[in-house]
């Protein structure tokens, strides 16, 4: 991995968020060549033309894939290419891919977009809106719940571990943002650490920030 744009590989552009480390613990699971572009949002870097050009939403992550010169946006839309490029972290048309695709939309449209709102009105602006802040702490334990739920009699989200753990675990790693206590969901908790010892979950979460991943009590 380097900082410098890749010749043959994959550049991934990405910030130390939630949806950026899905993508860069994908690329290390898979053990692709990669290199690390940084976009800091906090200083808009996300909104330069050039950055535009490849996505149009103004949001990282976003790869460039120089084997064929493919560029998207969305995690969701990259995690499945990248299953699909290497056969890999994603079941064969069937009921297990159905499955995962259920549970991956899951996290595209309401596991991410409701855990993100908790971050900005009760991690990051408490008392500003005491409406928004209620009805995302309530989501936020919602989720938790459904995902307890399911988890139990499985270690995983589907029937293997798969690009729908890669999507979900990093916005259960915010669970102090959230104000959430993993202890009250030992199903949950133990999902957690189980994918939380992955070397390549250690080495994806550090990108591009060298962090540890938070380990709850
Ligand atoms: N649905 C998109 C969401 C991407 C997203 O919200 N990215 C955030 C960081 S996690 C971002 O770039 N925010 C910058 C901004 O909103 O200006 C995905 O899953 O890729």
């Amino acid at each position: 991995m380097t900082t410098q744009k890749n010749g043959n590989g994959i550049d991934l552009y990405t910030w130390a968020t939630p949806n950026g480390r899905k993508v860069s613990i994908m690329l290390e699971e898979l053990k692709l060549q990669y290199s690390v572009l940084p976009i800091d949002i906090t200083k808009g870097e996300q909104y330069a033309d050039e950055f535009l050009m490849i996505s149009p939403n103004n949001k990282i992550p976003v790869i460039v894939d120089h084997e064929n010169e493919t560029h998207l946006m969305e995690s969701g839309a990259i995690l499945m290419y990248l299953a699909n490029k290497t056969g890999k972290l994603m079941s064969p048309i069937g009921e297990n891919y159905w499955k995962e695709m259920e549970w991956l939309m899951l996290q595209m449209g309401s596991i991410g977009p409701m855990l993100g709102q908790t971050h900005h009105f009760v991690k990051f602006n408490p008392g500003k809106s005491p409406y928004a802040e209620e009805r995302y702490r309530k989501e936020n334990i919602r989720i938790y719940g459904v995902l307890e739920k399911r988890l139990k009699g499985r270690d995983y989200l589907c029937e293997n571990y798969s690009i729908v753990d890669i999507a979900t675990w990093p916005w259960i790693s915010r669970y102090e943002f959230q104000d959430m206590n993993l202890t009250d969901y030992p199903r949950l908790k133990d999902w957690y650490l189980r994918i939380a010892e992955r070397p390549a979950v250690i080495k994806g979460y550090a990108v591009p920030d060298p962090l540890p991943v938070p380990m709850p009590n």
